[in-house]
């Protein structure tokens, strides 16, 4: 039987179990990479597990979120990471050099290989057809460490792509397509691959902006094919070397099979406030804006950008727009100045901000009270930018700068004959922005300042947990409900006790000091809970606040593997239903949960408040519950490596 690119690439770097859908599997991983808002907690792990050297092919440590720098955090967070990395062989992108999966696919993805990244975007190097998924911190300095990834070999959906986009029509409509057709929780357990003949019309950084956005389908990752455009991206960034041809085979089998013909395609927009709230532009006309943002890992390409000085070109930022600009990388912006193109959006009123995440992840840039934003970044969740109230529409970087002039929802379709554009020959290459690591580890000294706080670990299961419902959450919750990011927060990433204060703050204020007076407790999620980011502090800020267990409807990958990692039971209802008969307070107890972790059976509860009994299920691997025993990953590894 013929085999997916995905299954490809997992058979060529499997280490342990199966590659059987829906089993587990250890992956050797040839790449990692961190960012600065999740790497002081990898790098603190990595410490901890007391690896001299990096053990991978190549690891990269970027600083791109955390670049407001009020107050010494984050300064003295970069530093560290710096210090860090120089002496355990990890490759360091200074900050001015750009986004980090922007900066990866440039300079370090290459096909055929495997990559984890501690940010959940890291799929987008899954555009020159790497296996790369996002992780948390854990996973990640388990692969610098050497160790393998683990990962539920997930089922495969085929999209196929047929002809050609119209003008003005672009990649970001096409992944706000899928959006709407598979939706937030679409993806998950699945790896999405792209194929048909449309795929030649696109190139690696436009392929790029689909397997990015992939990540809000909750999918594993998501891949493209590595073709003649993939050697023809490589060979611009000087690296034809790295170049390996990939595809599925003829026969391969999917679960799933759709058809996108992209000449039907128009501009979409992912209302607020999720990013499958999919709309076609021409339906959202004439609504009136407050901000454009255009940037972000998804859309702050050389072609985002020369497409958005093709409109702003002669044009001025209409006068009740606030339009800012963030490339995603140094070689774009250099790219942009040298041919003169970033004249054209300075003189049209642009605000040029740092290549960097800066509005994307709420640092800085938040819209006005109820605020109308356009963005063409890839998460609009509510208060997401900043500003609660504000209401966030995703869209392409066309329908963005086009709205930008005119003051309202536009539909670019409008715009004239599109100006054609021919990927550079070479792009412009300077790597002088990223710090080789020291030869000799033993010379370096790691900095730590006062705001790196050490992290909390877990305790082994007890044979039974009796404790009160501490928070009920609805369907779809976020990382970011769980643990907000914003500029007040985000430079306290490396300080669990600092942070506690404002998890689940959109929901429940009212829940860190709740928590703190129980000592422990439980909390009730419903559908897809921990969607979004990959931030570990969405396990680590509950686990330092006393939360067990997390009892939810279903879960999202990378959270409930963050739970499992930090030593928090992620359990699932056998009967949906039973979620209603739980309240904020009740009392629940998990009378022999050791035993039934232990023998992967199903889990009894009682609502000791209502009288009630609830089975629950753990659907854990064998490794997993193995975790979960000893109390979190590092108990584990510590006590497996003796
Ligand atoms: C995000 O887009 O939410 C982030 C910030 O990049 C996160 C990582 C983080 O929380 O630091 C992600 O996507 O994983
Ligand atoms: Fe940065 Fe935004 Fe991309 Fe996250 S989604 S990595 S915050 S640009």
């Amino acid at each position: 039987m013929g085999k997916t690119i995905a299954e490809k690439i997992i058979s060529s770097h499997i280490v342990g179990g199966t590659l059987v859908k829906g089993e587990s599997a250890a992956i050797r991983i040839d790449q990692t990479l961190t960012q600065d808002a999740t790497g002081t907690m990898a790098y603190l792990q990595f410490e901890a597990l007391g690896v001299p050297r990096v053990k991978t092919e190549r690891s990269v440590a970027y600083i791109d979120h955390n670049t407001l720098q009020s107050g010494f955090m984050n300064a003295d967070d970069h530093r560290y990471i710096q210090t860090v990395a120089k002496k355990h062989g990890v490759y360091f992108s200074r900050p001015g050099n750009g986004i980090c999966h922007q900066v990866h696919l440039e300079r370090f993805s290459r096909p055929g290989a495997t990559l984890i990244g501690s940010d959940s975007h890291t799929p987008t190097a899954g555009g020159i057809g790497m296996f790369a998924c996002g992780a948390g911190g854990f996973d990640v300095a388990v692969a610098m460490a050497g160790g393998a990834y683990h990962i539920t070999v997930p089922k495969s959906v085929r999209i196929n792509l047929t002809g050609k986009l119209r003008e003005w029509v672009s990649a970001k409509d096409i992944i706000l397509k899928v959006l709407s057709i598979l939706t937030v929780k679409g993806g998950v357990g699945k790896v999405i691959e792209y194929g048909g003949d449309g795929i030649m019309t696109l190139s690696v950084p436009e392929r790029a902006t689909i397997t990015n956005m992939g990540a809000e389908l909750g999918a594993t990752t998501s891949i493209f094919p590595s073709d003649s455009r993939t050697l023809e991206f490589l060979a611009a960034q000087g690296r034809e070397d790295d170049y390996i041809p990939l595809s599925a085979d003829t026969d391969a089998v999917y679960d799933e099979i759709y058809d996108i013909d992209l000449s039907q395609l128009v501009p979409m927009a992912a209302c607020p406030h999720s990013p499958d709230s999919v709309k076609p532009v021409s339906e959202l006309k004439g609504i009136k804006i407050n901000q454009v943002c255009i940037g972000s890992c998804t859309n702050a390409s050389l072609l985002d950008l020369t497409r958005t000085a093709d409109i702003l070109k002669g044009n001025t930022v209409h006068p009740d727009v606030s339009l800012s600009i963030s490339p995603g990388s140094k070689q774009v912006v250099g790219m942009m100045a040298d041919s003169g193109r970033l004249g054209e959006l300075i003189e049209s009123g642009a605000r040029i901000l740092e290549n960097a995440c800066g509005p994307c992840i709420g640092m800085g840039l938040s819209p006005n009270s109820a605020g109308v934003s356009l963005r063409t970044f890839n998460r609009n969740f509510i208060g997401r930018s900043g500003t609660a109230d504000a209401e966030v529409y995703l869209v392409s970087p066309e329908t963005a700068a086009y709205s930008a002039i005119m003051g309202s929802i536009s539909d670019p379709t409008e715009l004239g004959k599109m100006p054609s554009f021919t990927m550079p020959q070479r792009f412009k290459v300077n790597d002088n922005m990223i710090v080789p690591p020291a030869g000799q580890s033993e010379d370096v000294e790691v900095i730590k300042g006062p705001n790196i706080k050490p992290f909390p670990t877990g305790q082994p299961l007890p044979q039974s947990i009796t404790a009160d419902v501490l928070l009920k959450t609805g369907d779809n919750i976020t990382t970011d409900h769980i643990m907000p990011a914003g500029s007040k927060i985000l430079p306290y990433r490396s300080n669990i006790p600092h942070l506690s204060q404002y998890c689940f703050e959109v929901c429940d204020a009212a829940f860190p000091q709740r928590a703190k007076d129980a000592g422990k407790g439980f909390i009730i999620g419903g559908v897809n809970y921990g969607q979004g980011s990959s931030r570990e502090h969405a396990a680590l800020v509950p686990l330092y606040l006393g939360v067990k267990a997390v009892i939810a409807k279903s879960f999202a990958r990378i959270h409930a593997a963050n739970l499992v990692n930090a030593g928090i039971l992620p359990l699932t209802f056998v009967n949906p239903d039973d979620y209603n008969n739980i309240e904020l307070g009740d009392q629940l107890e998990l009378g022999n949960i050791l035993s039934e972790i232990k023998n992967g059976s199903e889990i009894t509860m009682r609502n000791t408040t209502k009288n009630t009994c609830i089975t629950l299920t753990s659907s854990l691997g064998e490794r997993d519950r193995e975790i979960i025993i000893a109390g979190g990953a590092l108990n584990y590894i510590r006590e497996t490596l003796g």
